[in-house]
């Protein structure tokens, strides 16, 4: 890939996510800019190339791809198109950088390895925006010094105020545990070899049949132990922390910074209501990071091994859920491309 010194970026998908990255591209980096933005709602993909400076404006995703005009491109439209779009871009050697889960499953996430392993480089990160947030990134940190000795024990949490109802229970484990898995995975250095997940229907507005909060127990490759609980109806606003626990204590990520207010009684302190605010200075970091890193010559963050291997866990905890009962997680080897990938610290 050759160097990309002010990278025109191009933005597929308009909604929360897109509009996002977008402006964050816009307002906050001085080496990138958006040159095109994509999404069936015109009205929408309109106004927010306005705010951007006039971006070009398309309808269908992949003539933004195709633009010559364009240099990398950011997938943040809905996930069943992140596979076909992410290939596509493959297709005209284009970086990307794609929102999780990088494919619906892992059989499909192999196309995109696949693909990247043919054309010899590796030209896409995935958007597991948590490996930059600092609070995640302190706790991996405490954990490398050796603070709390070798982690015997992960312990993830992730609770959602609401969410779009548009979601089996398949699809909590795709859309939302997948960032928890891939957490486990880079926390712990070691690749999860089995799972089991049970669930509950707490909130009948997204479907009787919903398992809206579900408990996973994992156990990796070398012996450790985690839980990843997810809810997605926490009721009381937007949570996540993870907890290592140690041989000699644990490491836990720091609680917001907002004000403890004292009053009639009570101490509270204001929570965010979703991930764009939580995770607002990640998203800053992972998308100067990528456009750092493309004007370094390739993508360093988070790549399409991790988001196959985080798919392939994925895939074991909906067995789990439907079966019952404990599944083993079949993984295959990296390929040489990805050799390094997995456990690093990525600021
Ligand atoms: C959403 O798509 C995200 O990526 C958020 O980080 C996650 O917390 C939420 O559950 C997902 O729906």
């Amino acid at each position: 890939m050759r160097n990309l010194a002010h990278i025109a970026v191009g933005v597929i998908g308009t909604g929360g996510m897109g509009g996002m990255h977008a402006e964050n591209v816009h307002s906050m980096l001085a080496d990138a800019r958006v040159a095109a933005v994509a999404d069936p709602d015109a009205a929408r993909s309109e106004r927010l190339a306005e705010t951007c400076g006039n971006a070009t404006v398309y309808g269908d995703a992949e003539e933004l791809i195709r633009d010559d005009a364009v240099e990398a491109v950011v997938i943040a439209s809905p996930d069943p198109t992140h596979l076909p779009l992410v290939l596509e871009c493959l297709e005209y050697e284009k970086p990307v950088l794609c929102e999780k889960p990088l494919a619906g499953s892992a059989g499909d996430a192999l196309k995109i390895v696949e693909a990247e392993v043919e054309l010899g480089k590796k030209l896409v990160q995935v958007g597991f925006m948590r490996r930059h947030d600092p609070q995640h990134v302190a706790v991996k940190e405490a954990v490398a010094s050796g603070a709390v000795g070798t982690p015997v024990l992960c312990k993830g949490w992730h609770r959602n105020l609401d969410h779009d109802p548009r979601i089996d229970s398949a699809g909590v484990v795709t859309n939302s545990t997948i960032h928890d898995l891939d957490s486990a995975r880079w926390f712990l250095g070691q690749e999860i070899e089995e799972v089991y997940v049970r669930g509950a229907n707490t909130s009948p507005k997204l479907g009787e049949d919903v398992l809206d909060v579900q408990l996973i127990q994992f156990v990796t490759t070398g012996g450790r132990l985690g839980t990843i609980e997810t809810n997605l109806v926490s009721g009381y606003g937007y949570e996540v922390g993870v907890e290592l626990v140690g041989e000699l204590g644990t490491v836990q990520t720091a609680p917001p910074s907002a004000a403890v207010v004292r009053r009639d009684g009570a101490a509270s302190q204001r929570m965010e209501d979703d991930w764009l605010k939580r995770f607002h200075e990640a998203y800053v970091i992972e998308m100067r990071r990528w456009v750092q890193a493309l004007g370094d010559g390739a993508p360093a963050g988070p790549n399409s091994w991790d988001g196959y291997a985080s798919l392939v866990v994925a895939d074991a905890c909906i067995a789990s859920l439907r079966s019952g009962s404990p599944q083993k997680v079949t993984k295959l080897e990296a390929p040489a491309l990805y050799a390094s990938e997995g456990s690093e610290v990525v600021r």
